[in-house]
């Protein structure tokens, strides 16, 4: 099946489009266009190209009758459209003259974007770069999510704490979905079972419309186009007339008001706000409205649901849409009357599952009372699952439904035919720890994916410098191939190239310092190394160690203010679950921290720390590019994967990281010349928490760890209340779960280390450019073809 290439589009073409979106979709004429005009006429002029693509892929799946892979994940974290589907589609040049001849700046347009960030972290973005592989690889698919009306929440800064303001990304215009009334499906919970003659029949008390809003997402050369659909919530009864006629508006109102709570908002990653009932309506309003469309489109084109596993390939994006496993069991068995054993055998053959996450406190898990309440019909199935596999398998010992409860991890697992972890590590530990007796019993169902990111938006769009040098050096073949980044290899022995590699970095700081300057009033020196922590805040992730390494470098710079300091811009960014306190304790240290070190005139040139407010995906755009050093120092055995490790690597950052998720990896493939190892192992881990009072004998064994320390419990960085992080400290002093302490050492070591490389800016810039030619393994077009073959048996529809 060979599908054409898009046909090329000039720039007076889509100059045309443009004026024409602008007066005859928006009725406005060119003089009197505002910025939100320009934005959204370029976006629907290069929606129009998107759409032609997207139809010719939906038209080739159909006639063949394709097998689809319908990802289910309750976040996608898509960012900004427009320049993704302008650099997908060739266009950069086009766009920008067409918006120059109109008189507006391309950068200007872009940047009025709102950032859809409709998930949380690291899941949400892998979901995100995963359709773009696959449309990249011609691959039929669809991602079912949620249409939040709010994302995750936006962040900023009041005396240093985090403060969570509601983000609002569809009050502004959004230009790339299109509503699909004609999809809507009504949704059940609660209510009673009935059961009649060998029938189980469920009768929901409630019910909600699901309402599908269709978003085309563009692959590399807009050879293929998949849907990213997202339900919305709406009342099936919108109205309460007869509470309206007694003149009871509040009433009136009530139905549409209930039911719209359940897509209107993002739950924040926050393992403390586990059980609420509404997370669980999200979860199963996707599952059901998803499972529906998925059997719509099956019986339009096929007439034997036995044949469902061998056209239908459900990944279920870690166990946020569980639910799925009992539904689609009851709507085979309940609904279309199969026995009950081959409705299991048929949805395990659709099912499969990924792990994100070992933390104990992050994994699912439902009580019975709450889960049987909302879904009581699939409380039943899933005791029914549960008893079919013990049966099956007698010698097992723990039961998804033991305590009372409802084991996510373990349903799952059940009810697939795959399960996979998102690195080398990860994937071995889940065999070892989590899983290890369903491993047992099953011991092909296990693979693992490590994770990719997509070049076109993490390397290719966000950083044109970088790009446009491999491009000049080995053609543009990498875009799609990223493995062929190797061919810089010789290159990088050639000092005159590695010369123009530093001017893109350094030309990618002085913006970033420039922007920083802008928005932050903070001027940073670009000559010094930008070390950057961008992530999710979570002790596992240890930017409390990063920042206590920071305090003991500036207490060592303080002593001997005249040596010979590598100059270092400390950078943070990330936001902290709203009922994580001690995950905001860091933020507000760290920004104590800032506070003081910015404000010392004898380090201040050498030394600086920046909290930026508000991460999110286009920020990471704009840090990724300009980093020197990528810190990855999370507790070796916590992390899953990462992806952000990726994207520095990919964008030439050195890492300082330790033997946990996907850094194992990058090390292995970029070399460990080039990567600053430090810290425990896993298993050193397991074995160090053993040791009594480990954090005490660490701080006792190195004086500068213990005057940091002393610092941040002495009020330091908090004369006004000298006490304020006192607890952090007895924290990294007393349980230390997560080994601060006994990593400490090291950690300086390898930072040293660094230091030392960074003054010899020869050596720095090959290992930096080693690391982006290296990296090429970590695009997530690797990932989804492993996923294509070893668990969803799904072809690709493109061929050239
Ligand atoms: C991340 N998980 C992993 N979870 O932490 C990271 N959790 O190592 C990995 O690279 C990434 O997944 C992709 O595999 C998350 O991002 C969440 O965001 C999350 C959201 C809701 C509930 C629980």
């Amino acid at each position: 099946m060979n599908i054409a290439t898009p046909p090329q589009v000039s720039t007076n073409t889509l100059r045309d489009a443009i004026v024409r979106h602008l007066c005859y979709s928006f009725g406005r004429e060119p003089d009197f266009a505002g910025l939100e005009d320009w934005r959204m006429a370029l976006s629907y002029a290069i929606r129009d190209h998107i759409a032609d693509s997207w139809f010719r892929a939906a038209g080739t799946a159909r006639r063949e009758g394709a097998k689809r892979v319908y990802y289910l994940s309750m976040e996608f974290l898509i960012g900004r459209l427009l320049e993704d589907g302008i650099v997908n589609l060739g266009l950069v040049d086009q766009a920008r003259e067409a918006l120059a001849a109109l008189g507006q700046d391309y950068d200007t347009v872009l940047a009025d974007e709102p950032d859809a960030a409709l998930g949380n972290g690291g899941l949400g973005r892998l979901a995100a770069c995963f359709l773009e592989s696959l449309s990249t690889l011609g691959c039929p698919a669809y991602g079912y999510g949620i249409r939040y009306e709010h994302g995750l929440f936006r962040q900023s800064f009041q005396g240093g704490r985090q403060i969570e303001a509601p983000e609002t990304w569809l009050l502004q215009r959004h230009a790339w979905e299109f509503e699909r009334p004609e999809a809507l499906f009504r949704i059940g919970f609660g209510g009673e079972i009935e059961e009649t003659g060998g029938k189980v029949l469920w009768h929901p008390a409630e019910h909600v419309d699901a309402e599908a809003y269709d978003t085309p997402i563009v692959g590399w050369q807009g050879k293929w186009a998949n849907t990213l659909r997202l339900w919305s919530a709406k009342a099936s009864d919108p109205f309460d007339l007869p509470a309206f006629n007694r003149g009871d508006f509040a009433a009136a109102a009530q139905p549409e008001a209930l039911a719209r709570t359940i897509s209107r908002v993002l739950y924040p990653d926050d393992t403390t706000e586990q059980g609420r009932e509404l997370r669980l309506k999200q979860e199963f309003f996707l599952v059901a409205a998803a499972l529906r469309d998925i059997l719509a489109r099956f019986d339009k084109e096929h007439s034997d649901i036995r044949k469902l596993p061998e056209k239908v390939a459900i990944q279920l994006n870690d166990t946020h849409p569980a639910v799925a496993g009992p539904e689609l069991v009851r709507i085979l068995h309940d609904e279309r009357s199969l026995p009950f054993e081959e409705a299991m055998e048929i949805a395990r053959g659709c099912l499969s599952y990924t792990n994100h996450t070992l933390l104990p406190e992050a994994l699912e898990s439902w009580g019975e009372d709450l889960f049987g309440g909302l879904l009581p019909r699939h409380l039943q199935i899933a005791d029914l699952i549960d008893n079919a596999h013990y049966e099956a398998n007698p010698s097992r010992t723990q039961s998804m439904r033991a305590d009372h409860q409802v084991k996510m991890g373990q349903l799952s697992f059940v009810m697939a035919h795959k399960v996979n972890g998102v690195s080398a590590l990860h994937t071995e530990l889940m065999k070892e720890t989590v899983f290890s007796e369903l491993h047992r019993l099953h011991p092909e169902r296990i693979v693992n994916q490590t994770n990719g990111v997509t070049p076109r938006r993490w390397l290719l769009a966000c950083n044109p410098r970088l790009s446009g040098l491999i491009t000049e050096t080995i053609g543009d073949g990498w875009v799609a191939d990223l493995e062929r980044l190797r061919e810089l290899e010789p290159a990088i022995e050639d000092a005159a190239w590695r010369e123009r590699f530093d001017a893109a970095k350094r030309a990618n700081k002085v913006d970033l310092s420039n922007w920083m300057a802008a928005e932050q009033g903070v001027s940073v020196n670009p000559d010094a190394m930008f070390d950057v922590q961008i992530k999710r805040m979570h002790e596992y992730k240890r930017q409390h160690l990063n920042i206590l390494e920071t305090i003991a470098l500036w207490q060592e710079m303080k002593d001997a203010p005249n040596a010979d300091w590598t100059p270092r811009v400390v950078l943070f960014a990330g936001k902290a679950a709203p009922g994580y306190a001690f995950a905001k304790d860091i933020i507000r240290l760290i920004n104590d921290v800032a506070a003081v070190l910015n404000a010392d005139p004898e380090t201040g040139d050498k030394l600086q720390v920046l909290f930026l407010p508000n991460y999110n995906v286009t920020l990471a755009e704009r840090l990724i590019p300009a980093a020197d050093l990528s810190e990855q120092i999370s507790t070796a055995g916590k992390e899953a994967s990462g992806t952000g490790n990726m994207k520095f690597a990919l964008n030439g950052a050195m890492t300082i990281g330790t033997l946990d998720g996907a850094n194992v990896e990058i090390r292995e493939h970029v070399g460990a010349e080039n990567f600053f190892l430090f810290g425990m192992t896993a298993s050193d881990v397991t074995e160090r928490r053993k040791v009594e009072s480990h954090a005490a004998k660490a701080i006792e064994a190195d004086p500068r760890l213990a005057r940091a320390l002393q610092a941040v419990r002495g009020g330091t960085f908090s004369p006004d209340e000298v006490d304020r992080y006192t607890h952090v400290a007895d924290n990294i002093a007393g349980a230390d779960y997560f080994l601060v302490a006994s990593d400490f050492t090291e950690y300086w070591r390898a930072s040293r280390e660094a230091d030392a490389a960074f003054r010899d800016p020869a050596t720095w810039i090959r290992k930096a450019a080693l690391n982006t030619a290296r990296s090429g393994w970590f695009s997530s077009d690797r990932t989804i073809r492993g996923y294509m073959q070893d668990i969803w048996a799904a072809r690709s529809y493109l061929s050239d």
